[in-house]
C-alpha cells in the first residue's frame, strides 16, 4: 500500500521524542491504555472473547482509537495481544478471562517446535487491515505497534500459561540450552515478522514487549534472552520505525535492552529516569516510568510525581512519558486524562 498517501507523524512529539529530536511538549501514551478501565471498552468488548476481538478490523480500530479520544494521548497502541501471531500460525491456545493465555500444549521437547511454523504476512491479514483502517483515522496521530519478546513468549509456551516464577522456563534454558535456542530463534522470526507486518501497513513506531525479563540475571539475559530480542528488532531495522524496548524490574538489564536494537528503552518504576539515562548514555531515549500504582494516591501526591517524572526527563536526550507498566484496571479514567494534561502543561516548551 502506497504509504506516501498517509499522513505523515514522522514530525509528531512521540516520533521525534524517540529519535532525541527537539518537541514541543513530552509525549505521553499508557501501555494498556486501550482495556478495561474504559467503559466504552467493557460495553464493545462484551460477549465477544478477546482472541475473537483481535481478529474483527472494525472491533481493533473502534477500541485501539477509544483511550486517544477520551485521553488526549500523543500515541495509539495497536489492539492485540502477544500470544496472537502464536494463535494465527495455528498454536492451540486462548485467552481465559482472568488468568491470561493458556497453551493446550506446552514446549518441554523438541517435538513440541513442530506447532511453531514461520510466521508470514498471509497468517495475519486481519492485522495488516486492522493497521490500515486504524492509520487512516488517526491522522497524524502515531500508531505503536507490537509483539513479545522471545523470553516472554516463550515462558508462556513452556509454562503453559501464566507463571510467577519462570520455573519449568528456567529449567529449560538451563537444562537443554539447544532446544531453548531453537524455540526462540522460531520465536524471533515470528515477534519480528509481527512487528514488520505492522510497520508495513503503517504503524509509526513498535515496541517489543519482554514483560517479564526482569526474571533473569544480566548474565542470563545477555546469553539467552537478548540475541533472540536483537534478531526480532533487527526485522523492522531497515522500515525508519522507531522501536522501543520494554520490559518489568529491568534496572540491571538497561544497557542490554538497548544494545539489543532499540532507539527508546522503557524504563519501570523501580528505577528514576535519572538513573536510567546515567546507565545508558546519550544514545537512547527513555520511556516511563510512573508507578501504575500511583493513580489511584490522592491527585496532589499524583500531581508532584508526574511533575518530577517530566522534569528527569528533560534531562534524558528524549522522553516519553508513560506507565512502569499497564494500567490496572479498575483505575479511575478520568485520573489518566488529567495526567495527560498534566504532562502536556508543565513540559510545553511555547
Ligand atoms: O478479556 C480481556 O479483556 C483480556 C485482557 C487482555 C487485554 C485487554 C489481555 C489478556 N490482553 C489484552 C490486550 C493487550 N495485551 C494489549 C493491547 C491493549 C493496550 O495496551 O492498550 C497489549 C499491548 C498486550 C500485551 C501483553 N499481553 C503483554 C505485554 C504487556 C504487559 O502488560 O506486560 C503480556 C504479558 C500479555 C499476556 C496477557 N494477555 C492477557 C493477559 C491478562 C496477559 C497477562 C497474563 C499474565 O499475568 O501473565
Amino acid at each position: 500500500m502506497p504509504t506516501a498517501a498517509l499522513p505523515d507523524t514522522r514530525q509528531s512529539d512521540l516520533v521525534r521524542a524517540a529519535r532525541r529530536e527537539p518537541v514541543s511538549r513530552t509525549p505521553v501514551w499508557f501501555m494498556r491504555q486501550a482495556g478495561r478501565s474504559l467503559p466504552e471498552y467493557r460495553a464493545i468488548r462484551e460477549g465477544v472473547p478477546m482472541l475473537e476481538s483481535c481478529m474483527r478490523p472494525e472491533l481493533v480500530t473502534e477500541i485501539t482509537l477509544q483511550p486517544v479520544r477520551r485521553h488526549g494521548v500523543d500515541a495509539a497502541i495497536f489492539f492485540s495481544d502477544i500470544v496472537v501471531p502464536l494463535k494465527a500460525i495455528g498454536v492451540d491456545l486462548d485467552i481465559v478471562p482472568g488468568v491470561g493465555p493458556v497453551v493446550a500444549r506446552p514446549v518441554r521437547s523438541a517435538a513440541d517446535l513442530d506447532q511453531l511454523v514461520p510466521l508470514t504476512p498471509e497468517h495475519v491479514p486481519f492485522v495488516t487491515e486492522s493497521v490500515q483502517q486504524v492509520v487512516r483515522e488517526l491522522g497524524e496521530t502515531p500508531l505503536i505497534g507490537f509483539a513479545g519478546a522471545p523470553f516472554t513468549l516463550a515462558s508462556y509456551l513452556v509454562e503453559g500459561g501464566p507463571s510467577k516464577n519462570h520455573e519449568k522456563t528456567k529449567a529449560l534454558m538451563h537444562g537443554d540450552p539447544r532446544l531453548w535456542d531453537a524455540l526462540c530463534a522460531r520465536l524471533a522470526q515470528i515477534s519480528g515478522e509481527f512487528l514488520r507486518v505492522q510497520a508495513q501497513a503503517g504503524a509509526s513506531a513498535v515496541q517489543l514487549f519482554d514483560s517479564w525479563a526482569g526474571a533473569l540475571s544480566r548474565a542470563d539475559y545477555a546469553a539467552l534472552a537478548q540475541p533472540h530480542s536483537a534478531a526480532a528488532l533487527a526485522a523492522v531495522e531497515d522500515l525508519d520505525v522507531p522501536r522501543i524496548h520494554f520490559g518489568v524490574g529491568t534496572g540491571e538489564l538497561l544497557t542490554l535492552m538497548g544494545e539489543a536494537g532499540a532507539e527508546v528503552v522503557g524504563v519501570d518504576y523501580r528505577v528514576s529516569l535519572t538513573d536510567a539515562v546515567d546507565r545508558l548514555g546519550p544514545g537512547y531515549a527513555v520511556q516511563g516510568n510512573l508507578d501504575p500504582a500511583l493513580l489511584f494516591a490522592p491527585w496532589e501526591a499524583l500531581e508532584r510525581r508526574v511533575r518530577e517524572i517530566v522534569e528527569e526527563g528533560r534531562r534524558a536526550p528524549g522522553h516519553i512519558f508513560n506507565l512502569g507498566h499497564g494500567v490496572l484496571p479498575n483505575v479511575d479514567p478520568d485520573v489518566l486524562t488529567r495526567v495527560t494534561a498534566l504532562v502536556h502543561e508543565c513540559s510545553g516548551r511555547g
